[in-house]
């Protein structure tokens, strides 16, 4: 519980190994070079991964006055990133200019825009770099070396927006690495779905989830509370003025960042689908949120029931109550949409959908309607094989688009938390069991978090480098850059990206690993619990029976030291967003620590003869237990609340077991 400095490097060495021990997880990579630090050789940590990156030669100094030379594909977010990424690495003037337009000395010349204007043409040459003119939507190219000059080519706003963004990643105080940068995303949608039950997120947390979007290249997200009456239950009705404004103000914040702000509407509850009025009442809910700005826009009907009309007269149309009946009704209802309103505002997006048959493979008579009706433009969503499944292949995907007849992007329900088995539950662990190759079968993939907006970053963070790189991706890498991203430093630098704090990324790995556990909805884990805890403890338990109780004994407590302290580092050095959400789990793990360093007290007490104070020990160890065990979630927070489990099965087991063991 009590933080005693100096043992960071023995934490340090405990929790790595943690972070690249996640279950499961195919073996891990090389460690990466620590961000803030970028000697000539290594390669800086780029998260999403780029398709390519190489070294081209020694880090480019970054001092005095820095200009941005920028073509009219370069719109005012990127700009605002650029100074901002140049000025945090120590620019003391940074002048943003039109090519052609006078600049005056500087000490670096930084040129973003079109990759087949002449001069990034010519620039790129000269570096001796290959990328394709045009590139890919949100494609870019960024290289620089040594000298005066960098280059970001881009195919769209987009991809000048990403490579700056690259940039603020390959940035460390008075430097940017000298490398080259070839890039494109492998699934054009990413992102999250704010679809579950529970506590709807508030305004200042969607407003900060769609900053770190930007960061991690995240264009999408999806607003569907099932809990905004105004979304679901009360869809008829307008947003009232105030709620509206808030919208707007999301708008402007998802563009600021490339974000994809969509709204969703689920009128599946009540709607009579035969009834014209409804449909009208459908479409005016989203001409009103397109005069609000809104340009995409997705029709969930999950979770309804579809063989039961809402009124008498869809049976007179539609005929009796059935899979096929409603798959007829939804179509019309989707193709009228699509006609009234997405052909009639040329400026609006596809239409998204999501199915009332969402989570399987099989054909049925509700899909072979759709299929056979549904405007083809329409793109629809499916959660794998499951609601929450415990994994999703590239044979699922390639099955359920044959089934569909169409291309698909994934709802993937992780890590969401408001289903019965995830009860007590913070998932925290890796983006993990999702097969590289998806990005060949669906067209993208947005998460479905929890009702703790800021913990969900983790996931978060391994999903963006999953959508944008497939074939690289490495979930325990994945893992240990959320903890370094949450670890940013931010006393000293403004951009936490800029510098982490190993201690709290170090204690994050640890905390991570205790809430490592995903549910299925029996409450069954696809994710183990604390699976680097229990490789320990396991390890204990071999030396302990072999007779080797010191060895036991010395060989798992500087892990034991590592949890007992995590949650105190990580309320100093995490955010604060990320530790008001898992305050309770914090708390938990604070009494679960002391009371696995009581029972570790307890043992040694034993080996020593000592059977008096052993017992003492135990008992603490037991009261402490049970205070860990009744913390409770927020019913505010969460839905459902319960008890928090934290490493369950591995941590209660070993402090149940101790006194037993001689
Ligand atoms: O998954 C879908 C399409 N719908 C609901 C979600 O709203 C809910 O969050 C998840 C997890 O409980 N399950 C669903 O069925």
């Amino acid at each position: 519980m009590v933080l005693r400095r100096g043992r960071a490097a023995l934490i340090g060495v405990a929790v790595t190994a943690a972070l690249v021990a996640c279950t499961d997880a195919p073996p891990p990579a090389p460690a990466a070079p620590e961000s803030g630090a970028l000697p000539g050789v290594e390669l800086p940590q780029v998260t999403p991964q780029p398709k390519e990156m190489r070294r081209l030669g020694d880090d480019i100094a970054v001092r005095g006055r820095v200009e941005v030379v920028v073509d009219p594909l370069v719109d005012e977010p990127t700009r605002d990133l650029a100074r901002q990424v140049l000025s945090q690495a120590g620019a003391e003037e940074v002048v943003v200019r039109q090519p052609g337009e006078e600049g005056g000395d500087v000490s670096l010349s930084v040129r973003v825009g079109d990759r087949t204007s002449p001069t990034v043409v010519k620039g790129l040459q000269e570096l001796g770099v290959d990328a394709p003119a045009p590139l890919p939507p949100e494609g870019y190219v960024l290289a620089g070396r040594g000298g005066d000059a960098l280059f970001v080519g881009a195919s769209d706003p987009a991809g000048a927006y990403y490579g700056v963004q690259t940039l603020r990643q390959l940035t460390s105080p008075g430097r940017i690495a000298g490398v080259a940068v070839v890039d494109e995303p492998s699934m054009p949608l990413r992102g999250t779905i704010e679809g579950f039950y529970g506590p709807p997120w508030t305004h200042q947390e969607r407003m900060e989830q769609l900053a770190f979007y930007g960061d991690v290249k995240l264009n999408t997200y999806i607003y569907a509370p099932k809990d905004d009456p105004y979304h679901r239950e009360r869809w008829r009705e307008p947003y009232p003025p105030d709620q509206l404004a808030e919208v707007r103000e999301l708008i402007g914040q998802a563009a600021a960042h490339h974000v994809k702000f969509t709204f969703a509407l689920s009128p599946g509850t009540s709607i009579c689908y035969s009834d014209p009025a409804d449909s009208q009442a459908l479409l005016d809910k989203l001409s009103a949120v397109h005069a609000a700005g809104v340009r995409d826009f997705s029709i969930p009907l999950d979770d309804i029931s579809y063989t039961r009309w809402n009124c008498a007269q869809d049976r007179a149309v539609y005929g009796e109550p059935s899979q096929a009946a409603a798959g007829r009704a939804q179509t019309e209802l989707l193709n009228r949409v699509q006609r009234e309103f997405v052909d009639r505002n040329p400026d609006v997006a596809p239409l998204q959908f999501v199915p009332t048959e969402y989570s399987d493979l099989d054909d049925s008579p509700y899909k072979a309607a759709l299929r056979a009706g549904l405007d083809p433009r329409v793109q629809v969503m499916w959660t794998g094989d499951g609601v929450v499944p415990d994994g999703i292949s590239v044979d699922d995907a390639r099955r359920a688009g044959e089934t569909w007849g169409r291309d698909l992007f994934l709802w993937d329900n992780y890590p969401v938390n408001d289903f019965d088995g995830s009860a007590g539950r913070l998932l925290l662990g890796p983006y993990a069991h999702r097969e590289p190759g998806l990005s060949q079968e669906l067209t993208g993939l947005v998460v479905n978090p929890m009702n703790q907006a800021a913990a969900s970053q983790v996931v978060e963070f391994g999903a963006a480098d999953f959508a944008w790189n497939d074939a690289a991706f490495d979930p325990a890498r994945a893992w240990r850059a959320a903890a370094e991203h949450l670890a940013g430093d931010r006393s000293t630098a403004p951009d936490p990206g800029l510098v982490a704090d190993p201690a709290t990324a170090d204690a994050l790995g640890v905390f991570f690993d205790l809430l490592h556990a995903a549910p299925l909805p029996s409450g069954e884990t696809w994710l183990p619990p604390a699976p680097e805890l229990s490789r320990r403890i396991d390890g204990f338990h071999r030396a302990w029976q072999a007779g080797d109780r010191r060895a036991a004994l010395d060989g798992l407590d500087a892990y034991a030291r590592a949890v007992a302290e995590a949650p105190e580092r990580i309320r100093a050095g995490a955010p604060p967003n990320f530790t008001s959400d898992a305050q309770p789990w914090l708390t938990a793990a604070d009494l679960w620590g002391d009371a696995l360093l009581a029972s570790l007290d307890g043992l040694r007490a034993r080996t020593d003869g000592d059977e008096a104070l052993a017992g003492r020990r135990f008992d603490a160890a037991a009261r402490l237990a049970a205070e860990a065990g009744a913390v409770r979630s927020s019913p505010e927070e969460v839905r459902p609340d319960a008890p928090v489990l934290v490493a369950d099965g591995v941590l209660d087991a070993f402090v149940r077991q101790a006194p037993t063991l001689r």
